[in-house]
């Protein structure tokens, strides 16, 4: 087999690149390890950033995003069971957030592929890539039980944390920076009502957070030990920890009913550069991770693939390795940028093993600030937002 670019992965960063890739006339082979009903059914990510929505509305993708999704000014922050703010990034900044669940975009991104009858093989085994510094790279992989090798000009390592993308730059150039949270997020689905704001809450007990997938499905999470499973966690305990950390009068209107969905994730910090190696790029989760808080992981992976897709269209319409040169750097600044801002709200919204009623205090003391300063909510805003895509 050949192609111009070997994807390797089919979620959100494989899946959209393809796409991009295709409306530049780019021709791509994704290779997906899993089925695309495993693809689609994984619940993850629901906020999206204004630049993940124009990116998505440019490729096509936005009709059922527009149709189905939730706008959003900002977030809502409580704290001390009874203040709150609303980080307003459309009063600061004229940018507003859609609440649209991963799910779907993989939904859609996989119909347009269809659309296009476009070159998406799932349930690949053995997945590796070979020669990523050399002449001529190339992908083999195993499908149906039988044996391919895929000639290619690039490679998108899009396979996510645990991919074999990553490791395909030697570890001698690699540098890899990490920060483990000594706790996890408890997330359900329910068909029951959300709040009217996607709300986050600093509460002595632990984080929680309030957020949506639609008027009648809601998506809720607390900050649980790293030791706990899904099985310490019935519904009815769940409920009852979630409303004991929100202010009494938002706990009030919160409907409880049935999980439809319910997971334990760990939280972590995590980069790795460069973000290219020879003819090797790695996109989203297969070059960083941050921690949910900051609503940034599926934004990253899009940013990431708008780089790179700008860049190998400049290089197949002027022959220019400019912008392919540039790719690692400009990609991890906006990394760097979103990792900072997730760490931060991390640290602002969770109650860490060992924290006093001294620490308590101060990160009170600090939601205090940031609620009477503007200033600070600007400049809070601003970060949450994400930053704007920097020109070529
Ligand atoms: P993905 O991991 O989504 O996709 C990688 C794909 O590569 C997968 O389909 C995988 O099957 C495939 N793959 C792996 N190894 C392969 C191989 N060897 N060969 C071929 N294919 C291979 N982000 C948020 O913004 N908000 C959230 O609330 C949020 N919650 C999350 C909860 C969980 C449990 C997890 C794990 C992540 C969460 N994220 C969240 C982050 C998540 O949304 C990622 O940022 C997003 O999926 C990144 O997309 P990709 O980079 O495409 O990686
Ligand atoms: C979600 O809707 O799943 C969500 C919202 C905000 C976050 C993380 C997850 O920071």
């Amino acid at each position: 087999m050949k192609t111009q670019v070997a994807i390797i992965g089919g979620g959100p960063a494989g899946l959209l690149l393809a796409e991009l890739l295709h409306r530049q006339g780019i021709d791509s082979v994704v290779l997906e390890k899993h089925s695309r009903e495993h693809v689609i059914a994984r619940i993850r990510a629901g906020v999206l950033e204004q630049t993940t929505v124009d990116v998505l509305r440019a490729a096509g993708l936005g009709a059922r995003m527009d149709a189905l999704g939730h706008v959003h000014d900002g977030m809502r922050i409580v704290w001390a069971g009874r203040d709150s703010f609303y980080i307003d990034c459309h009063k600061h900044l004229g940018k507003r957030f859609m609440a649209y669940g991963q799910s779907q975009i993989q939904e859609d991104l996989f119909a347009a592929a269809d659309r296009r009858s476009a070159q998406v093989l799932t349930e690949c085994d053995a997945v590796q890539p070979h020669d990523v510094a050399g002449e001529q790279p190339w992908v083999s992989f195993r499908h149906r039980g039988e044996d391919f090798r895929l000639d290619c000009d690039f490679i998108a390592g899009c396979d996510g944390f645990h991919g074999v993308s990553r490791q395909a730059i030697p570890a001698t150039l690699r540098r890899e920076f990490e920060k483990a949270y000594p706790f996890g997020w408890l997330g359900i689905l329910s068909r029951t009502p959300p709040l009217p704001d996607i709300t986050y809450v600093n509460h002595p007990r632990g984080f929680a957070l309030g957020s949506q997938r639609s008027p009648m499905l809601s998506r809720w999470y607390i900050q649980v030990p790293l030791a706990d499973t899904v099985d310490d966690w019935s519904d009815d305990r769940f409920w009852a920890e979630l409303a004991a950390r929100f202010p009494s009068e938002m706990a009030r209107q919160i409907v409880t009913g049935a999980s439809i969905e319910k997971s334990i994730a760990p939280l972590r910090s995590f980069v790795a550069e460069p973000m290219r190696h020879g003819h090797l790029f790695l996109c989203g989760d297969a070059a960083h991770i941050v921690p949910p808080t900051g609503a940034k992981g599926i934004n990253l992976a899009v940013s990431d693939v708008f780089y790179l897709q700008r860049a190998l269209a400049a290089f197949y319409a002027s022959g220019s390795s400019a912008l392919i040169d540039a790719y690692s750097a400009t990609a991890l600044r906006r990394v760097w940028s979103s990792e900072r801002t997730s760490w931060y709200l991390t640290k602002l919204l969770h109650r860490f093993p060992g924290d006093s009623d001294f620490d308590q205090r101060a990160q009170e003391s600090e939601l205090d600030y940031l609620k009477s300063s503007p200033h600070a909510q600007a400049s809070l805003a601003e970060q949450y937002a994400g930053m704007p895509f920097e020109p070529a």
